[in-house]
């Protein structure tokens, strides 16, 4: 199944059945060619002057019941995060707000919850997001599992989008978690995309899987009609008390190869590259700039690990020419 989709330059297919084989050809293509074929696509659908700056807050932390293994959040584990409850309304829209004001066009609201609650701290959440799109920015969560009513309430508060990775293959899941099963998160996804909110949904690579399993998340990710909105692709950041924290570092041209991959396979998605930015030089972010990424978290830090700092930011996208999304 494909549709041909117009754009200024020429025409592409956007696909919804790609295969694993077909994504590892690209993935593995001489590296000048992938990069080349990733900003044809690339350029056909995005302006490659412009970058996305979303800010993160960890709007709950810690005590999570799910055992993700590379997460920091899990009650599973002995990491060191500051668990905290549920923040107040007045408190996430004086930070969005402050988020606005360093440039960020998207507020994403993060919760270390199994699934979204179903109390009044779930009307606080609303009332979270009717304030951010208040502010004039996007708004997004990722809250866990969603009930239908959940994300209908989540729609008509104005959330822009609902985060909610694969985070890897169906295949290595259950090496990552075992509290809950690929379906089910299959499920919050269809639930969210009923509601008409749209999916930011993507996952992690360095947790010990192979490239047919990253290729397989993105041919799952891929059979989404229309693509997800949003595609975070993170490195995974080895957290000290959490299962992973002694995997290798993944090498920064798979992370290249990886968004390069993503950005052919959903050429019209915002390619996020989430997690691990912290780790890499400016030309390595340059080259995944390069190869398709066109949205990054900015603001010092992520849920609970830093981020690269704002200055530092700034330098790097003054010396890509990149201007953030107004
Ligand atoms: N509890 C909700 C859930 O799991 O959907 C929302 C918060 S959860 C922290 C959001 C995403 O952050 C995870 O799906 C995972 O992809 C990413 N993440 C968490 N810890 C990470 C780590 N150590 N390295 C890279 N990505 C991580
Ligand atoms: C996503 O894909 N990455 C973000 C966001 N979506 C919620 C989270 C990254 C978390 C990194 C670990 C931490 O800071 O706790
Ligand atoms: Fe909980 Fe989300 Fe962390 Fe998994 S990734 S342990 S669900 S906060």
């Amino acid at each position: 199944m494909s549709i041909e989709l117009e754009s200024q330059e020429s025409t592409v297919a956007l696909r919804f059945d790609w295969t694993v084989e077909e994504l590892r050809d690209i993935h593995n293509l001489p590296l000048n060619e992938l990069l080349f074929e990733a900003q044809r696509i690339h350029r056909m659908f995005h302006d490659p002057t412009k970058i996305q700056k979303c800010t993160l807050l960890s709007i709950k932390t810690g005590r999570c019941p799910e055992n993700c293994g590379y997460c920091p959040q899990s009650a599973h584990h002995d990491a060191e995060v500051d668990d905290h409850g549920l923040l107040d309304v007045d408190g996430v829209l004086a930070a969005a707000k402050e988020a606005k004001e360093a440039g960020s066009s998207r507020f994403c609201m993060g919760a270390s919850w199994r699934d979204a609650p179903k109390n009044d701290q779930f009307d606080q959440v609303l009332e979270m997001v009717r304030g951010v799109k208040d502010l004039g920015m996007e708004a997004c969560c990722t809250l866990g599992m969603l009930t239908d009513d959940q994300a209908k309430d989540l729609a008509e508060a104005g959330l822009t989008s609902y985060n909610h990775n694969l985070d890897t293959s169906e295949e290595y899941y259950d090496k990552v978690v075992t509290t809950r099963s690929y379906q089910e998160r299959l499920d919050t996804l269809q639930r969210v995309r009923e509601s008409g909110v749209s999916l930011c949904t993507g996952g992690i690579i360095g947790m010990g899987e192979s490239i047919d399993d990253r290729m397989s998340m993105l041919v799952t990710l891929a059979e989404h009609d229309p693509h997800p909105e949003s595609v975070p692709i993170n490195m995974l950041l080895a957290m000290p008390g959490t299962p992973m924290a002694d995997l290798p570092p993944v090498d920064s041209f798979e992370m290249v190869r990886m968004i390069a991959t993503a950005r052919i396979a959903m050429p019209n998605s915002r390619v996020r590259f989430a997690a691990g930015r912290v780790e890499l030089s400016h030309e390595t972010q340059a080259l995944c700039f390069m190869a398709g990424a066109n949205s990054i978290f900015t603001g010092d830090k992520l849920l609970t690990t830093p981020n690269p700092d704002e200055n530092q930011d700034e330098v790097l996208l003054s010396k890509c020419g990149l201007q953030g999304e107004a």
